[in-house]
């Protein structure tokens, strides 16, 4: 009997990012390869931690403010949520929103997505939910939406900080390409402040952010036959203030070797995999950000505490 046939290397654009990834220097994994749905579910503990600000303090905001942010949207409008996890802040939207057109949740985490569509589907019964599980880093395809429907885009949680500024940019300038003339977007932007409460952010005292670092070494054993060893790999959360990023990484506490889809990689004890930059924003890097897209900043909503912004963009 004849072996049988491996898929053929370069098959899977993921993989192919993951071998990319692990052959440059430093070292790197794409950070949404954390949301498998044992990270997703990581993820959500994360949210509830007392050092994770980000999406308690984004919630106070849109709570308070989503009255303003709906008759910003207008009637009838069609709502694109990139990165939709868990569907807690769109309740708030579609709840506000003055007869939503559809709603059309973006997301890579497949069982996470069909979750959560299907029991919006049956809450909000007149809003057609047209779930799309594709990774937006690049170009998605979006479903046909009712025809004169304002689009608007939601992109909530300060997922925007993962990419690096060219990347975010590159990022928007499709989102308004998606939304067409009179687009807007609600954007949720983690803001600069001061390094320790950065560092607890990701650096828990649990450790829960640790094990969600982690699991993206897990995920690559259970689904591309990787032989990471986790407990040689150390987790560690970097404020870089010159970049404002928080960066996360992994690092190998040994000299190591990895095996990945049939090849070797060589660790250095003390290298570091470089799993996460999440970038922290003021006034100027928004504005720039905004502007390098082709939006403008229509509207900036905070909290007490100054942490978060809620910003609408306008085309
Ligand atoms: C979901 C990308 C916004 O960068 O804060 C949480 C992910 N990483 N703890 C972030 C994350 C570590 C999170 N985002």
């Amino acid at each position: 009997m004849t072996a049988p046939l491996a898929r053929p290397l370069g098959d899977d654009p993921v993989l192919v990012e993951i071998l990319a990834g692990l052959r440059g220097s430093p070292k790197t994994l794409p950070p949404k390869l954390f949301y498998d749905a044992a990270g997703a579910e990581l993820f959500e503990r994360i949210c509830e931690l007392d050092e994770y600000y980000l999406t308690r303090t984004e919630l106070t905001i849109l709570r308070r403010h989503v009255g303003e942010i709906a008759a910003l949207a207008g009637p009838r409008a069609a709502l694109v949520e990139y990165g939709s996890g868990a569907g807690v802040k769109v309740r708030l939207l579609l709840d506000a929103m003055e007869d939503p057109a559809a709603y059309v949740p973006i997301d890579i985490s497949r069982e996470q997505l069909a979750r959560v569509a299907s029991e919006l589907a049956a809450e909000y019964r007149t809003v057609p939910i047209l779930p799309v599980c594709a990774d937006y880093t690049a170009p998605v395809v979006i479903p046909d939406l009712p025809q004169r429907a304002r689009r608007v885009a939601f992109f909530p949680g300060s997922t925007i900080g993962n990419f690096h500024p060219p990347e975010a940019t590159a990022f928007l300038r499709r989102v308004r390409r998606t939304l067409g003339r009179d687009g807007l977007l609600i954007l949720g932007v983690d803001r600069r402040k001061d390094a320790a409460t950065l560092h607890a952010a990701y650096d828990d005292a649990q450790g829960v952010t640790a094990a969600f670092n982690r699991n993206m070494l897990a995920r690559l054993n259970r689904e591309y036959g990787a032989d990471f060893d986790l407990a040689r790999f150390r987790h560690r959360a970097v404020w870089n203030d010159e970049a404002s990023r928080v960066e996360m990484h992994l690092v190998s506490t040994a000299d190591q070797c990895v095996h990945v889809a049939g090849q070797t990689f060589h660790f250095a004890r003390g290298e570091t995999l470089w799993t996460e930059s999440s970038y922290k924003y003021d006034r100027q890097r928004l504005d720039a950000l905004a502007s390098g897209a082709g939006f403008s900043v229509a509207r900036l909503w905070t909290d007490e505490g100054e942490r978060f912004w809620v910003a609408a963009l306008e085309v």
